[in-house]
């Protein structure tokens, strides 16, 4: 899974990568047009460490989330030509987009005042001023080209261009139309920034760490929060950069002294699984415990997809067992003797939390 932070300058986007990806990058240095940080963030999950616990296996495997921090938009800038950093996050799955609620008297916010609205509306506009000029240039090319040519695939994609353009030209995101997966397969290759999933992250000053949950009311931003694909969530940049530098054992009494229940990181890459819909899984064993991603209500012939593509090919059967069934009996062998490890089809829904065991021949 990988996601790109993304944000006007100046509002905490580094901070906020090194936070998550514990790396050390400069946030002193700006420049406007820095080339882009990448780091991999281990998914913090209790459950997983509890099974390593029972299996005491040679390998425990977290899932991993890629970030990627680019340099801040600059708002209105030109969109004829794309800034180079936007291709960084072509390829992203999520946006992770860092607004500054912050003060520092020492690097003024851009805009002169705190406004998470106006952050969020005028950033959805960076994005849909990005995609019109793909779009435009895609439809002009596509009408020329059906003038020679008929080809019913490119009028169907015309089709397609032409919803997007519509929404576009109505400051819309393309994340706001319904598409069916075979016309997102069309649109796939043209990346659109605005299709995207964003998780809005309101970077809050240290006196307001008690109030994280309460963003969405204080800022008003109910009508973002009610969009298709669109979460908000919050953290204290500078408390989450203190937390870094204490060793593991102190870390939850310093988070409470804060009235804070969980760091940043996780409170963020919850609040991402959420906004992706996806789940997590779990194989378990003395060689290794290992945790999956996949969306959520994917099919036990789509999670064995997720490991390899030999295993789904050669499904025989998947012994599923509930996180809390299993650690209640203590090992798959009891689990299976107590008939709570079911043997499912390839067409059994996979839970979030379900410990899997393929059985496949080859
Ligand atoms: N007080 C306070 N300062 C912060 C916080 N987060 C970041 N800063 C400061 O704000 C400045 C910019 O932080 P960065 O993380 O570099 O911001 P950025 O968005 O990556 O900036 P650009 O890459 O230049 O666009 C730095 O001086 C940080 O120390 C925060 O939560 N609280
Ligand atoms: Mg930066």
């Amino acid at each position: 899974m990988k996601t790109g932070i993304i944000g006007f300058s100046q509002v905490g986007k580094t901070t906020l990568f090194n936070i998550l990806t514990n790396a050390k990058v400069d946030t002193k240095f700006s420049g406007g047009r820095a080339e882009a940080h990448l780091g991999i963030t281990t998914v913090p999950d209790v459950r997983l460490d509890a099974l390593a616990r029972q299996y005491n296996p040679k390998k425990t495997i977290h899932a991993t989330v890629e970030y990627v921090d680019v340099a801040g938009l600059v708002k209105g800038e030109k969109k004829d030509r794309e800034p180079s950093f936007l291709g960084d996050l072509r390829n992203v799955e999520a946006l992770l987009h860092v607004i500054r609620a912050f003060e520092d008297p020492s690097s003024p916010h851009p805009e002169g005042s705190i406004n998470p609205r106006r952050d969020i509306e005028n950033l959805e506009l960076e994005l849909v001023l990005t995609d019109l000029a793909i779009v435009e240039k895609r439809l002009e090319r596509l009408e020329k080209d059906l003038k020679k040519v008929k080809n019913p695939e490119w009028e169907r994609e015309l089709e397609l261009q032409r919803l997007c353009k519509t929404a576009l030209d109505n400051g819309r995101p393309v994340r706001s139309l319904e598409f069916k997966e075979e016309d997102k397969k069309r649109l796939r290759g043209f990346m659109y920034l605005s299709a995207k999933p964003i998780l809005h992250c309101i970077n809050l000053g240290d006196t307001d760490s008690h109030h994280l949950e309460e963003v969405g009311d204080r800022f008003n931003l109910a009508e973002s929060e009610a969009q298709p694909h669109v979460a908000i969530t919050a953290v204290c940049g500078k408390i989450e950069s203190e937390l870094l530098e204490l060793p593991v054992e102190d870390q939850a009494a310093f988070l409470a002294d804060y009235g804070l229940k969980q760091s940043g990181l996780e409170r963020i890459i919850r609040a991402t699984y959420r906004l992706l819909d996806v789940i997590s899984f779990f194989t378990v064993g003395e060689d290794e415990c290992r945790a999956w991603t996949v969306p959520r209500r994917a099919t036990a012939w789509e999670a064995a997809g997720a490991i390899h593509t030999d295993i789904q090919k050669n499904f025989i059967r998947a012994e599923v067992v509930s996180y809390e069934d299993l650690i209640a009996c203590g090992s798959l062998t009891v689990a299976r003797d107590k008939g709570v490890l079911r043997l499912e089809g390839k067409e059994h829904i996979i839970n979030d939390g379900d410990i899997v065991h393929f059985r496949h021949s080859g």
